[in-house]
């Protein structure tokens, strides 16, 4: 289970990846960061050092986003600030069937925006400074604009994450998923989906990569098209994780002209 890395043929690990430091660096570590950043993926504002994934139909970006210190106080504040759902929103729709999920959700974003995936709809929460500090933080490292972030909190390797795939008609389809991640570090699968299940018609190898604490994933278009993606159960893993998956929803153009005519002033 390899995959291939831009401009380097080695397996994806988190520990790889060099972090973005805030004490004063010594000059042979300048001097690898210049180089680092000269390596860096070009057309990204902001020059973390990305680490390609491709495959066929795959194409994602890697890096870590923020230092252990900032990752470990955006966890804290997001503990205080997020309000996961609860009832019927925090319940999932298969086959007709509602079923509990197997970790807290939270959906935040612009106002009046809506999301339905698994059947359920649900209403975008207002940002929270903190949700804002990371969307801007993304949006600063890879130039696009986010409207809505899917929160999902797993208590410990139990909590985990079926196979689906981030393909709803509500989403951009030209605007990539920024996943960011936070505690726990967890494995994450890609199958391609002609390579699922025991009747597969072809035989793709999944990939496999660790989201470490303060990264952040990218699922460039076409991923989501051709590849389902899992957070698996690891027993082994004792501590919380909090995913953040930022998305930009369409938005009807037509609704919202209508809307702005009808309350326009008359006079
Ligand atoms: O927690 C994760 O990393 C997975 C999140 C995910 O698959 C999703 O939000 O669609």
């Amino acid at each position: 289970m390899e995959q291939v890395l831009r401009g380097q043929n080695k397996r994806l690990c988190s520990n790889d990846v060099p972090r973005r430091s805030p004490r004063k660096r010594t000059k042979m570590e300048e001097h690898e960061s210049m180089k680092e950043e000269e390596d860096a993926f070009e057309g990204f504002p902001y020059p973390i050092p990305w680490q390609k994934l491709e495959a066929e139909g795959l194409d994602c970006d890697y890096a870590l986003l923020f230092t252990k210190e900032e990752a470990d106080n955006l966890f804290r504040q997001l503990e205080e600030e997020v309000v996961y759902s609860t009832g019927e929103e925090s319940k999932v729709q298969i086959f007709g069937k509602v079923y509990d999920i197997p970790r807290k959700q939270a959906t935040y974003g612009n106002a009046g925006l809506t999301y339905t995936y698994s059947g359920v709809k649900r209403l975008a929460c207002p940002w929270t400074p903190t949700l804002e500090y990371i969307r801007n933080a993304v949006t600063d490292a890879t130039g696009q604009s986010f409207n809505f972030v899917l929160i999902n909190r797993y208590k410990d390797g139990r909590d985990h994450m079926g196979e689906h795939r981030d393909d709803e008609k509500e989403l951009d389809p030209s605007c990539p998923i920024a996943s960011v991640s936070l505690g726990a570090a967890r494995d994450f699968i890609f199958r391609h989906r002609d390579a699922r299940g025991k009747q597969s018609s072809r035989q793709i190898d999944p990939v496999k990569l660790e989201l470490a604490h303060g990264s952040l994933l990218l699922m460039n278009p076409p991923t989501n098209t051709y590849w389902y993606h899992s957070l698996p159960v690891r027993k082994k893993v004792l501590s919380p994780r909090i995913n953040l998956t930022f998305r930009r929803i369409l938005v009807d153009i037509k609704k919202t002209i209508k809307k702005e005519n009808n309350s326009k002033d008359p006079g």
